[in-house]
């Protein structure tokens, strides 16, 4: 089952290769289903500038700077983060769910969305934790991870994609008191739910100034080779990571599904100077180094779904 999707992914792609054969050689072989000509060719994603992530950063960094200068869970300006994920995608097509939780004694919220095409027992996920600590407005982390998720949401919506799989877009609450919003949706799922989501990528820190290297996490190298292809197709160094319990695929891998995910952090026992403290502010997120991580995600996870466009 492990190879099954990227078996699927490469018989797609060889199968844009039939075109280049004769009609009689066509039709010699096997009838074959055609699964590259009702909704479009199996595309690769358009560039997301590093303008359009930067504006989910400066909408983020107002939301804190009118809440008390956090986002974090139980805080007001957790809510009004979700709210501002939440009616992002809504006005861009997407099915969405503001699923609550309590924790500690307050109330908070994971934001799900879907894009409403593509086979709904074949799900891809992408997600990323949407509070910060109380000690600053967590702008690296994570609004990094947040702000690369939701373009690559509407890039999906405004490419009017029809993939094969289902896309699915997660921003966790309470991670940083304990992966618990993850936790909280990977076991509000039926088991049989659980079963049909085929991976989970995570993001957690995507903007890191000056950034030398980009981690991979050691989880899941069939699922991470392509943003080792990536990076290394721009030249940009990679090394290994190990957030095991650290952030929030490790809710999915404890449930049994598929993870990985990349980070602009290449050593986790020595993050950038800004971690966690009240200088994680927008100036804290390198543009560039986010705007490399959004494509970098949009590159792999089109493969992984199947990605056509509407032709
Ligand atoms: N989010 C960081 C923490 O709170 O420990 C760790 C981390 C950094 C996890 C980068 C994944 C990637
Ligand atoms: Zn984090």
């Amino acid at each position: 089952m492990r190879y099954r999707a990227l078996a699927t992914l490469t018989f797609t792609v060889a199968l844009g290769a039939t075109t280049v054969l004769s009609a009689s050689q066509a039709s010699a072989d096997a009838p074959r289903p055609d699964v590259s000509t009702a909704t479009g060719r199996v595309v690769d994603p358009p560039v997301i500038v590093d303008d359009a992530a930067m504006a989910h950063i400066r909408a983020l960094q107002k939301i804190s700077d009118e809440s008390g200068g956090n986002r974090a869970h139980g805080r007001p300006g957790f809510k009004a983060s979700a709210d501002y994920v939440k009616s992002t995608l809504d006005a861009a097509g997407f099915q969405t769910t503001l699923q609550p939780f309590t924790h500690a004694g307050a109330q908070g919220w994971n934001v799900v969305a879907e894009w409403p095409h593509g086979d709904a027992n074949n799900v891809m996920m992408i997600g990323a934790h949407l509070d910060s600590v109380p000690q600053g407005p967590g702008m690296n982390d994570n609004g990094s991870g947040t702000a690369a998720v939701l373009e690559n949401a509407l890039t999906v919506a405004k490419s009017n994609l029809r993939p094969e799989k289902r896309m699915r877009f997660g921003f966790w609450g309470a991670e940083e008191v304990g992966l618990v919003g993850s936790k909280f949706y990977v076991q509000s799922l039926a088991a049989a739910d659980k079963q049909k989501i085929k991976a989970y990528l995570n993001f957690d820190m995507a903007g890191t100034p000056n950034t030398k290297a980009w981690g991979i996490y050691q989880e899941g190298p069939d699922l991470s080779a392509g943003f080792k292809a990536f990076f290394s197709s721009k030249a940009v160094k990679t090394t290994t990571i190990n957030p095991a319990g650290r952030s929030d695929h490790s809710s999915f891998s404890a449930a049994g599904v598929k993870v990985t995910g990349i980070s602009s952090e290449s050593n986790l026992s020595n993050l950038e100077p800004c971690y966690h403290a009240a200088c994680d502010r927008a100036a804290n997120v390198d543009p560039k180094v986010l705007g490399l991580g959004a494509n970098a995600i949009a590159t792999v996870f089109w493969k992984l779904a199947g990605a056509k466009t509407v032709s």
